[in-house]
């Protein structure tokens, strides 16, 4: 399910991303996307039985927002930083799942050692920046990133996936201030699912179109597209992708999607109607995808269900079993130090990974 190694060239190819998805892109689409939501369901029950402790952000019904995204990408060579719904980016970046469940249960063998937790994942070897709990946090080391590839000279792209509320913070304003100014190869992408924890976007925020404030405010290059529709978002991508690579410039990328469960795991969900919900339910990214193919007669229903038992399996067998295996951190309080002081900084290490 994971994505290719990091690739060191920093020469400029200039080749820009295949402009249409083939059948065999498609159906490994629909099962990665898949795998997603039955790795974010497991986590649900992992945590109702108190295998997970903390906070914890699921990804259901956003999931063509990051697969739709870094196919037009390249997973493990461009920069990706997001908030604290990370498992799937992180995955999709090419992190172990194994080591992204382990570090969900606060195992060793957790990517971050289990010292982050969820809403901390972090794989610098496949670029996978994190993982940050405070709103809007992402913006400004994202346009760091991307200062920092401009000074190097380099092909990579820095992608920054955030909420819609995260843009009603400071710093989502003086960064793609910065990033317009400075022309920065910065590709800010806004998963628009209509709501910050329980506040409907109409409440809380004067323009609702970010696109629209991006662009406006900020004198950048933007877009919309629908973020339940895979196909419909790498479109979207594979131009604001090209355009940041290309001109070295930012781009804002805007998707409107929607959570299935609530914000976290603490969240009732009491305050969106059962039409809304459903509504949204009956344009689910899966079924979209899994409805194309099997009209275009490319995949049967049969098959669909083979691939989710299998998947379901896979999951239980290799993912979970390796995070109920795996040693628990060593408690004394020296070790943990370790990594919560500057050491591990991602600036410090966007450095030792050839920065200047
Ligand atoms: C700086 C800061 N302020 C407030 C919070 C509390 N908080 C956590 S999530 C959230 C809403 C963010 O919503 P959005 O950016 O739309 O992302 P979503 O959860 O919908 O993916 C808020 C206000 C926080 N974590 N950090
Ligand atoms: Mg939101």
């Amino acid at each position: 399910m994971g994505a290719t190694t990091a690739k060191k060239s920093r020469k400029p190819s200039g080749k820009s991303s295949k402009t249409s998805l083939n059948l065999a892109d498609k159906r490994r689409l629909l099962e990665e996307m898949l795998f997603a939501r039955r790795f974010e369901e497991r986590c649900y029950e992992a945590y109702v039985e108190r295998k997970i402790g903390g906070f914890l952000h699921l990804y259901c019904g956003q999931e063509a927002c990051c697969y739709g995204v870094m196919e037009a990408a390249r997973p493990g060579f461009d920069y990706v930083i997001t908030g604290y719904r990370d498992h799937i980016h992180a995955i999709k970046c090419g992190a172990d799942p194994k080591r992204v469940m382990a570090e969900l249960y606060g195992k060793e063998t957790g990517c971050c050692k289990g010292r982050g937790g969820s809403m901390h994942i972090f794989d610098t070897e496949k670029r996978f920046m994190g993982g940050y709990a405070l709103v809007a946090q992402p913006f400004p080391l994202a346009a760091g990133l991307a200062k920092t590839i401009k000074m190097q000279g380099g092909e990579e792209i820095a992608i920054c996936f955030l909420g819609d509320a995260a843009n009603n913070q400071g710093n989502f304003h003086e960064t793609l201030n910065m990033a317009s100014i400075w022309k920065l190869p910065v590709l800010f992408v806004c998963e628009n699912n209509m709501y910050g924890i329980g506040t409907r976007i109409d409440r809380s925020t004067a323009v609702l179109d970010q696109h629209v404030r991006a662009g406006t405010a900020y004198n950048m290059q933007v877009d919309v597209a629908d973020g339940q529709d895979v196909e419909a978002v790498y479109a979207a991508a594979v131009k604001a992708v090209d355009y940041v690579r290309g001109q070295r410039k930012p781009y804002f990328l805007e998707l409107k999607t929607y959570r299935y469960r609530g914000h976290s795991m603490s969240d009732s969900n009491a305050y969106r109607s059962k039409e809304e919900e459903q509504e949204w339910a009956s344009r689910d990214p899966l079924y979209i995808l899994r409805d194309r193919l099997i009209k275009a007669k490319k995949l049967t229903m049969k098959q669909f269900e083979d691939m989710d038992r299998g998947i379901i399996k896979q999951i239980e067998d290799e993912i979970i079993q390796f995070a109920e295996e795996s040693p628990e951190p060593d408690p004394d309080p020296a070790e943990a130090e370790k990594y919560v002081l500057a050491e591990n900084d991602p600036y410090v290490l966007v450095t030792n990974l050839g920065g200047k």
